[in-house]
């Protein structure tokens, strides 16, 4: 079997974003384990992503998180990234860490703190501005832990107001990237819970704001495809944070605790065409490395990512569509199956191999010596923020 030049196309095409945040010591709120080799600087952080991409070729930007990523010169440090083969992706604002946001960051009933959150947003884009993002992504731990604790209808006011503050300060081709979580670290209510919310902020917004669906703030057995097949009908599917869940807002590997679904997504994906680039779907991973060390962790979630993308190019359209549209039940859900079981990875290590690339990434990471070069060079590790 081979991969068709259109799938060798779209799989040399794709582009998978990390996120800085990945490389630095996390944990849970019961311990941070630190590791050996972790960066102390966001450069640091971006060289560690610069080896994910070096190995797998298809990592070639990281985000950042304002302030865990503050340095005085954004500009320098997009250049920096560039030196490294890399480039700078979205910037992922913080309005929860402070203590002024204990009842809220925009939609706090205060409006000295919803001015000092707005103002934290705006910076972000002055980011964006020096490193050349195109994306702005916004996850808001507003909320409320009792009923009657605030008025819910006046959140959303505030909310809203805030979002087009930010949406006016915009420049062309710059966007709002809007993330929804159904809980935590509010239990009551949170004021953007679901993909609809959302939706209807960005509709509000106009064309440059989207939902960003990170696949680990749903409840168990929502089926998130159907929300990735709505939002990109809709052109309002702007990207995602993938990880995997098993209990709650786990940041586990994508693919790791249900791969079958990560098909299923990619196979949404496909079929809405979100893989051409001009669909704007970016795709970026929304992970922290506990107790696994972090760099092969991303690499395997890079190859996670890639492995469900070429199952889900393999399936047989016409077949689907025919089998589909004769009502035979049996037969589409066997054309689905066939391509999810089909062990892609030869395929892989041979598409890699003409590249150039190595064709085991992960072997060829451990074979670099990179893992103990930093190990031995960098003292004092930074948590990547969580926990610290
Ligand atoms: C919190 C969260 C969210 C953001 C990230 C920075 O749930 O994981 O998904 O994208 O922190
Ligand atoms: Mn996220
Ligand atoms: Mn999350």
């Amino acid at each position: 079997m081979t991969f068709s030049s259109d799938v060798r196309d779209a799989l040399i095409h794709q582009e998978i974003e990390l996120p800085s945040w990945a490389f630095g010591n996390s944990g849970t709120r019961f311990k941070v384990f630190g590791q050996p080799g972790v960066p102390r600087t966001p450069e640091e952080k971006i060289a560690d992503a610069a080896q994910v991409h070096r190995h797998t070729g298809i990592a070639p930007s990281v985000a950042l998180h304002i302030p865990w990523d503050r340095v005085d010169d954004y500009a320098a440090l997009a250049h920096h990234a560039r030196d490294l083969g890399v480039r700078i992706g979205a910037i992922n604002a913080n309005v929860f860490q402070d203590d002024d946001y204990r009842l809220g960051s925009v939609a706090n009933p205060d409006p000295v703190v919803r001015r000092k959150a707005l103002d934290h947003l705006l910076e972000c884009v002055d980011v964006m501005d020096a490193t050349g993002s195109r994306d702005l992504k916004l996850w808001f731990a507003d909320g409320t832990n009792y009923p009657g604790q605030d008025d819910i209808r006046a959140r959303q006011d505030r909310l809203a107001e805030a979002l087009a503050a930010v949406r006016d300060r915009l420049g062309p081709g710059q966007r709002i990237l809007l993330e929804y979580k159904l809980f935590e670290p509010a239990f009551y209510t949170t004021d953007v819970p679901d993909w609809g919310t959302a939706y209807a902020h960005c509709l509000r917004l106009g064309e440059q704001a989207r939902v960003v669906v990170d696949t680990g703030h749903h409840a168990p057995g929502t089926n998130i495809e159907f929300i990735v097949a709505f939002l990109l009908r809709e052109g309002r599917l702007g990207g995602f944070d993938f990880n995997s869940r098993f209990y709650a807002d786990d940041d586990l590997m994508v693919g790791a605790a249900d791969p079958f679904q990560l098909f299923r997504i990619m196979h949404e994906v496909v079929r809405g065409g979100g893989l051409a680039p001009e669909a704007g779907i970016a795709f970026m991973l929304d992970q922290c490395h506990n107790i696994e060390p972090k760099i092969p962790g991303q690499i395997r979630s890079v190859l996670n990512v890639q492995e469900a993308t070429a199952k889900a190019l393999l399936v047989d359209a016409h077949a689907l569509a025919a089998a589909q549209s004769a009502g035979d039940v049996l037969g589409a859900n066997a054309v689905l199956m066939d391509a999810y079981h089909t062990d892609v990875r030869p395929l892989l290590a041979e598409l890699r191999a003409d590249r150039g690339l190595d064709p085991d990434p992960m072997a060829a990471y451990a074979a670099s010596g990179h893992a103990e070069k930093i190990a031995a060079e960098r003292v004092g590790g930074r948590p990547a923020g969580w926990g610290a």
